[in-house]
């Protein structure tokens, strides 16, 4: 007898079947700017379909492997990562998905586009996205810090289109006494050396895509009796090479790869730094100030991968409806299961305009474009946005997975894959907590200026001017409301503070 197999769910060129993502460029964007920039993604969107989806999914066959000894007991700590991932490695350079954002070709449009094509990548990547946000963080970081002469090859390796010279980096900061607590919990030591530089002791407790070039961490610096200032004001940043030219380990020991969840195509390590030698980058005691334009870009990336993955399930789910059977009709023709749909696509939509906005501002901050109130916002919605869309993410995965029935449960679907790696998104860089404290942070230190931002922002705006097709009225105002609601549950936590109802 022969048997009927179910068509699978599938996606052609992203970019092309992204409406609400050509219609956001179209808006936005000068002519001139939209139309190279829609060449580019068009031509992304036929690599990512036929090329590089395929070497992500390679990525979450072969993980990383450590190998601490080799065959002849030495001890080689060497962590051994597939080909595929080496080759994300060098489609990053190409594709200038850390280098567009510095480069400014497009003045305060680039910072928009190079969010557009990461959001592309992130759903193929193979949890490349992971060490690209640090990479750009760190790049960012030191950007900040006037490209020291020092840095300055490290700056152009981190931003460079060339896969022969293309850096990425790490972001040590989470110690075994504290992952929010990085100023209490952080443990290491820095002795500075007769020629100014300093070598580190400590123990990096999740250390993510360990196979990066260089990275950024803290320690606090000891004085000539060995004594550390503690707390906040006692920490400081510094930049290392975590392997010299050789690939010999600069004084760092890997104890384990951490056996995750999910995210699992991506070493995450615990080192052991045993002097490791490093560059003090920030003004002693600043490492935590220094380190938060790191942060801030990273928590961006979070919001890039949490609207990456809930498109690409979606996208998925609604093929599918136009596929699958059910009670004599195609499951798009039961408006039940439509409406199921239509709340996660609405979800998504409202998320992207919110990412939309944040990257919008940030190109505008970086090219000294941005009105005060510009910064302002742009300050409050990006832990507002990595809050809200870390949990949204994981809420949509699993609404999402259900609406391929039992096969959204079968790990060779790849369904699977993507929720796992969207339930990371709301503990690092922060948890949903640590980042509500974070928007209190903003409202105290800017004295209630940023809460001011806001509102007169969404009073004065139209519908139409945050986004004019008519198309996207309702999303806009979703992206709103989806900010608004978390600033309620802000409000809400502030003043369980207050009456101290938090006490368990
Ligand atoms: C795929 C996409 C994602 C890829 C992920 C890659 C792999 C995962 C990597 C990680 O998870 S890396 C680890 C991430 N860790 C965190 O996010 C730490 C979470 N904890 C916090 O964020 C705490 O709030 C923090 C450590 C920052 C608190 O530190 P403190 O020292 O107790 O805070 P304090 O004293 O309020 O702030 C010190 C200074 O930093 C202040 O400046 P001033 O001294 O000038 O007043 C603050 O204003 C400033 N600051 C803190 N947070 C800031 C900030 N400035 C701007 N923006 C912020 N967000
Ligand atoms: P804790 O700080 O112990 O938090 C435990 C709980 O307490 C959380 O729910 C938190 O919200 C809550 N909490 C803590 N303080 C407060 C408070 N003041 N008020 C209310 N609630 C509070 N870190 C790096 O530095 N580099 C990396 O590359 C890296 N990669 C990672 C990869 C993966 C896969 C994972 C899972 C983590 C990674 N991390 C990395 C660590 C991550 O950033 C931390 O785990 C995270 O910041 C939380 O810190 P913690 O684990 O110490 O949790």
């Amino acid at each position: 007898t022969e048997t009927l197999f179910q068509e699978q769910p599938e996606t052609g060129n992203q970019y092309l079947e992204d409406t609400l993502l050509r219609s956001y460029l179209k808006t936005h964007l000068p002519p001139k700017v939209l139309e190279e920039v829609h060449q580019d993604l068009e031509r992304f969107g036929n690599r990512l379909l036929t090329k590089i989806q395929p070497l992500g999914w390679e990525c979450e066959l072969n993980p990383p492997v450590f190998r601490q000894y080799d065959a002849w007991g030495r001890r080689v700590d060497h962590i051994h990562t597939c080909s595929a991932w080496r080759r994300m490695k060098e489609i990053s350079a190409e594709e200038g998905l850390i280098a567009e954002a510095y480069e400014r070709r497009y003045s305060n449009w680039s910072r928009l586009y190079q969010a557009v094509k990461l959001y592309l990548f992130s759903s193929s990547s193979g949890g490349f996205s992971c060490p690209l946000a640090m990479t750009d963080g760190a790049a960012k970081v030191i950007e900040s810090l006037g490209i020291p002469g020092s840095l300055k090859n490290a700056f152009s390796r981190l931003t460079s289109r060339d896969p022969e010279k293309f850096w990425t980096s790490g972001q040590w900061m989470t110690e075994r006494r504290g992952g929010s607590d990085v100023a209490n919990g952080t443990e290491t030591v820095a002795r500075e050396q007769p020629d100014g530089t300093y070598r580190l002791y400590g123990f990096k407790w999740f250390t993510s895509a360990a196979d990066s070039d260089v990275t950024l961490t803290l320690a606090r610096i000891a004085d000539a009796e060995g004594q550390c200032t503690q707390g906040s004001r006692g920490l400081s940043l510094f930049f290392l090479r975590v392997r010299d030219e050789e690939g010999k380990l600069n004084s760092i020991q890997v104890q384990r790869l951490k056996d995750k969840l999910g995210t699992r195509q991506m070493a995450t390590a615990e080192l052991w730094l045993q002097g490791a030698r490093a560059e003090l980058i920030s003004a002693e005691g600043r490492g935590v100030a220094a380190i938060s334009n790191m942060l801030n870009i990273t928590r961006i990336h979070n919001v890039i991968s949490a609207v990456a993955s809930m498109r690409r399930m979606i996208s998925l789910s609604r093929d599918y409806a136009r596929k699958r059977l059910a009670f004599g009709k195609l499951l798009k023709d039961h408006p039940l299961h439509m409406q199921t749909i239509a709340r996660m696509e609405v979800q998504v939509r409202g998320a992207f305009l919110l990412l939309m906005e944040i990257v919008r501002l940030l190109g505008l901050a970086e090219t000294n474009l941005a009105s005060e109130q510009d910064q302002l916002l742009l300050r409050l919605l990006i832990p507002v946005a990595k809050l809200y869309t870390g949990k949204q993410a994981s809420a949509v995965a699993v609404e999402a997975m259900e609406s391929f029935g039992g096969q959204g449960y079968m790990e060779d679907t790849g369904l699977p894959v993507m929720l796992r790696d969207t339930l990371v998104l709301s503990i690092w860089e922060g948890t949903t907590n640590i980042l509500s404290l974070d928007v209190l942070r903003s409202l105290t230190k800017s004295q209630g200026q940023v809460m001011a931002a806001f509102l007169s922002t969404v009073q004065v705006l139209s519908v139409q001017d945050w986004c004019p097709l008519s198309e996207c009225f309702a999303e806009s105002s979703i992206s709103t409301c989806a900010a608004l609601a978390s600033l309620k549950v802000i409000a809400r936590k502030k003043l369980e503070l207050a009456s101290g109802t938090e006490e368990l």
